[in-house]
């Protein structure tokens, strides 16, 4: 498989995921300061000119953080990425919608692109004000989740990659400090060999 990965950006959940799995993979770097994604040739491979975006050995493909995530558990079902239970199940997805489609896509997206909210440049500082509460309203409800495990739900999940990338944005894009639980979490994470990979790439 292929993924088409910005570095730093939230692609790198998913990387880590493929390198918890040990899948054999290539990760196909896109320069998003530079704007690659929306180069042509990068469109003719995914018109939404976004990553993370995976290429099966088949040629099919597969885009949106959450439906990548789920692919990857459910087909290797032995790295148990995801619990059995349903419930258990959705319980991380509705974690996993909540990091994706709100801290990120409404709070952190905000303050990297408020120009995506608002044309208007002189609300540009009100703009990201709102990203960052939004930002650190999530990382306080995750850090609530996490109480005093290390993960999540007890055990690792695709959960704790997608939480993984938006403190690896708190640290470093935005040197911003974690709700404690979540600084655990986040050293945690840091010392797994398969975050350590995909870091590296
Ligand atoms: N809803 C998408 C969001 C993906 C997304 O926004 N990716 C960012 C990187 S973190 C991106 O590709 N941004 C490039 C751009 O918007 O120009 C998903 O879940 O995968």
């Amino acid at each position: 498989m292929k993924l088409y990965h910005g570095r730093g950006s939230c692609s790198l959940g998913i990387l880590i995921l493929i390198e918890e799995l040990d899948l054999p993979h290539e990760a196909e770097l896109v320069d998003l300061a530079a704007g690659a994604q929306r180069s042509p040739e990068f469109l003719a491979v995914n018109p939404k000119g976004k990553v993370p975006f995976l290429q099966l050995d088949d040629g099919s493909t597969l885009s949106e953080w959450p439906a990548i995530a789920l692919y990857l558990a459910l087909s290797n079902p032995k790295g148990a990425l995801l619990p059995v239970d349903p419930v258990a199940v959705a319980r991380v997805f509705e974690a996993v919608e909540y990091m994706v489609s709100t801290a990120h896509m409404q709070g952190f997206t905000r303050i990297v692109r408020p120009g995506n909210f608002s044309p208007d440049e002189s609300a540009h500082d009100r703009v990201k004000a709102r990203g960052h509460e939004i930002l650190g309203e999530a990382l306080e409800a995750m850090a609530g989740k996490l109480g005093d495990k290390t993960y999540l739900f007890g055990e690792f999940s695709v959960a704790d990659a997608a939480l993984f990338y938006l403190e690896n944005w708190m640290v470093r894009r935005l040197e911003r400090p974690l709700p404690a639980a979540c600084q655990r979490h986040f050293d945690a994470m840091s010392e797994r060999p398969a975050v350590q990979r995909a870091l590296a790439v």
